[in-house]
């Protein structure tokens, strides 16, 4: 059982609200990469292998009960502990490069200062059920209401999580921050009110930087 968080060079996360322009800077950041003549996986959490796109539907889409926010939590990493094993670790044993939109850092926030859940027990599945974390996180920070105005014309139908009040969003937002501030070595923050130009030219520069770095 694995009791280590180690974090591995070439596992790069995106984090951040809903709206934030994650996909978008994940292409650029894909290209990037492929430009400089590596092996790139996009993946994303929930989800990433076929099981743990079952978990992801169950995780949004339950209609038939509510789901406990300890039951969230728990298929949060039941999904991860997959993606992990079948698709991260493999990629990167290889030598390519693993892009995930989510990681670790979205329980942390979403389960742990969104729904209150105790963040020592997500340290506990983190250290027992993953193992591993990114070794650069891009955060999109940006004001909640600008991100949900963004997303409102194509979420006729909001998803479980996304149905949530605005209070549960700036819980989340105001917990990435934090965690971003308490580990500055591996998280950018970017301004995603920029234009997706500007987004993607700063996602970009910052990872550039990063691979650039000695390590
Ligand atoms: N979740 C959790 O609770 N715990 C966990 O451990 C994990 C996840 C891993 C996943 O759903 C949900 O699961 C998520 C967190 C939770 N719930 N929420 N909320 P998802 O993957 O469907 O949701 P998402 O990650 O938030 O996706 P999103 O809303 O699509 O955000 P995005 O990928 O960052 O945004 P986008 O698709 O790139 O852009 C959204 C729209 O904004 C689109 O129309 C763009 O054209 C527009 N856009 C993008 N960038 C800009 C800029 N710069 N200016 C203007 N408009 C823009």
């Amino acid at each position: 059982m694995t009791e280590a968080v180690v974090s591995h060079p070439h596992f790069i996360s995106l984090e951040g609200g809903e709206g934030a322009g994650k996909t978008s800077a994940l292409a650029a950041i894909r290209d990037l990469l492929q430009a400089r003549g590596f092996e790139v996986v996009v993946t994303r959490e929930p989800g990433g292998t076929p099981l743990a796109e079952r978990i992801r539907e169950l995780l949004l889409n339950a209609k038939d009960e509510p789901l406990a926010p300890e039951t969230e939590l728990l298929l949060m990493f039941a999904s991860r502990a997959q993606h992990v094993r079948e698709v991260v670790r493999p990629a990167l044993q290889r030598g390519a490069f693993v892009l995930s939109d989510r990681f670790t850092d979205s329980s942390y926030a979403y389960q742990g200062d969104g729904r209150g859940l105790d963040k020592a027990w997500i340290e506990a599945l983190e250290r027992r059920a993953v193992g591993l974390k990114p070794g650069l996180t891009l955060l999109l920070d940006l004001d909640v209401r600008e991100g949900r105005a963004r997303t409102a014309g194509r979420d006729l139908w909001p998803d479980r999580i996304e149905s949530e009040q605005d209070d549960f969003f700036e819980r989340v937002r105001e917990g990435f921050r934090r965690r971003a501030a308490a580990e500055l070595q591996r998280f950018r923050v970017i301004d995603a009110a920029q234009s997706p130009a500007q987004v993607a030219a700063a996602v970009s520069a910052a990872v550039s930087q990063w691979l650039d770095a000695p390590k």
